[in-house]
């Protein structure tokens, strides 16, 4: 079995994955931690996660007779995130959707394990959406650490790589050297997330992290964390960006994950003002469409008002004139609000005047209040 390891391994790393280990299925622990974050409502609106419970934790349910997981590392590092347009974008999302291409490079991998071990053997590639705590996987596979920013990290890798895994129903045997964990007295992630979601070390309140906010939450942006979402657009790399173990992360130079030449000069202003079509055109193929089109408005409306000056706010009025979704009008307005004085406010008003959707009536009575409030 060592040497049908040997050969597996050789071959991921072909097909472009970093790391390779073999885990024995039944040995996959961390259900006490999961139902605990879980009760205390942590998960916020992703409710899927509520589903399957036991499952996530023993790969045998999800996928009877399976003996071994081979899991897998990719690392996708880009070195820039805030790029020239003035878009800030988590480095997983630059390039190409991650799921399709490595379940291409599982299928692939599958395929070569049955052939090589010359008996019939099924499997099943799994990333990020099956029912599957997916680090705890790692770490007990020895892939690496569960650090404080609730990230799985790699000493030499870092924490910018893709969790993935092939569960199959033959033994492959296991050669794991469980990695210690290096985080020591450091703290930097849990000083350096600006909205305090890393309630304590490993323990995320995803209701309070910008990758929530800005990716999978569906209707308003809280307002007491807009100011705080600062100039991400889509997820956010901050708790990565000051970890040492990420200093040396090497750059990934896989096709599929560099930075979209498209996404480099596009500003958030002028995203406020895409079509579907355009929408269409240029996150094709991007995992970044899992915040639809309204998604990405109301989030690049917020990075506006943050970031933004008084010179913005007659785009952002007119935006709001033209935008057909509540959510985003919404999102405009407070903008406006962020960035303007009194007379703008007024003009607010104005363009809000056939306004009949509550929640931009209130934003835009928020937003003419808090103006009136600075110029005065
Ligand atoms: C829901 C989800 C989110 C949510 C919630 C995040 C969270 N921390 O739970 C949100 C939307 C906020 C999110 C954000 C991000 N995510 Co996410 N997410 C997931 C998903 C789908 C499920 C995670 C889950 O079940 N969370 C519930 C908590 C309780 O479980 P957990 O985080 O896995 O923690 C367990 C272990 O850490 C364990 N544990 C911790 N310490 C220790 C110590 C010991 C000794 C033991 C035994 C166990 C243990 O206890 C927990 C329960 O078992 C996974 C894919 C998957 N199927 O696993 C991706 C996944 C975790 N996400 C990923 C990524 C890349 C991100 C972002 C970096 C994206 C971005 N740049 O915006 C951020 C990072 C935020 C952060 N600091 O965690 C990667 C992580 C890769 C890695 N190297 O760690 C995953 C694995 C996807 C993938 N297939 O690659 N994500
Ligand atoms: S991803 Fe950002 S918001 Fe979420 S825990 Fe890390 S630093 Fe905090
Ligand atoms: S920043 Fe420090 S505490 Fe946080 S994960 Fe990295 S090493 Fe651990």
């Amino acid at each position: 079995m060592a040497e049908l390891r040997g050969n597996i391994r050789r071959r991921a790393k072909k097909l472009g994955f970093a790391e390779v280990a073999f885990v024995d299925a039944g040995k996959l622990p961390g259900e006490r931690a999961y139902l605990e974050w879980l009760s205390e409502g942590r998960h916020g609106e992703m409710g899927y996660l509520e589903n399957h419970q036991p499952l996530r934790v023993d790969p045998r349910a999800l996928e009877e007779g399976t003996r071994t997981v081979v899991a897998l590392l990719t690392n996708y590092y880009q070195p820039l995130d805030l790029l020239e347009g003035g878009l800030r974008i988590a480095r997983y999302a630059h390039g190409d959707d991650y799921h399709k291409e490595l379940w291409r490079r599982m299928r692939e991998l599958a395929a070569f394990i049955h052939a090589e071990s010359g008996v019939d053997v099924a499997s099943r590639p799994a990333v990020d959406s099956a029912p599957l705590l997916e680090r705890d996987l790692a770490r007990a596979a020895g892939l690496g650490w569960v650090g404080k920013n609730g990230m799985l990290i790699r000493q030499g890798l870092g924490s910018f790589t893709f969790i993935s895994e092939i569960l199959v129903d033959l033994d492959l045997g296991e050669d794991v050297e469980e990695a210690p964990d290096r985080c020591g007295s450091c703290s930097r992630c849990l000083d350096a997330c600006p909205t305090g979601a890393i309630v304590s070390p490993r323990v995320i309140d995803a209701r309070r992290c910008i990758s929530y906010l800005t990716i999978e939450l569906r209707g308003p942006i809280p307002r007491r964390l807009r100011p705080l979402v600062g100039d991400y657009l889509f997820g956010c790399d901050l708790c990565q960006d000051v970890c040492p173990w990420n200093r040396e992360a090497p750059v990934s130079a896989d096709e599929s994950h560099q930075t979209r030449p498209v996404y480099r000069d596009l500003s958030p202003m002028e995203l406020l003002s895409f079509d579907h079509d355009r929408y269409v055109e240029v996150f094709r193929g991007s995992a970044m469409k899992r915040a639809k089109l309204s998604g990405l408005k109301r989030n690049a409306a917020v990075v506006v008002g943050n970031v933004g000056r008084a010179e913005d706010v007659p785009p952002l009025l007119k935006r709001f004139v033209d935008e057909e979704n509540p959510l985003v009008r919404g999102h405009l307005a407070w903008a406006i609000g962020r960035l303007g004085d009194e007379g703008d406010g007024e003009d607010l008003r104005e363009a809000a005047r056939a306004e009949e959707e509550p929640f931009v009536r209130e934003e835009v009575g928020l937003a003419v209040e808090a103006l009136r409030v600075r110029s005065g």
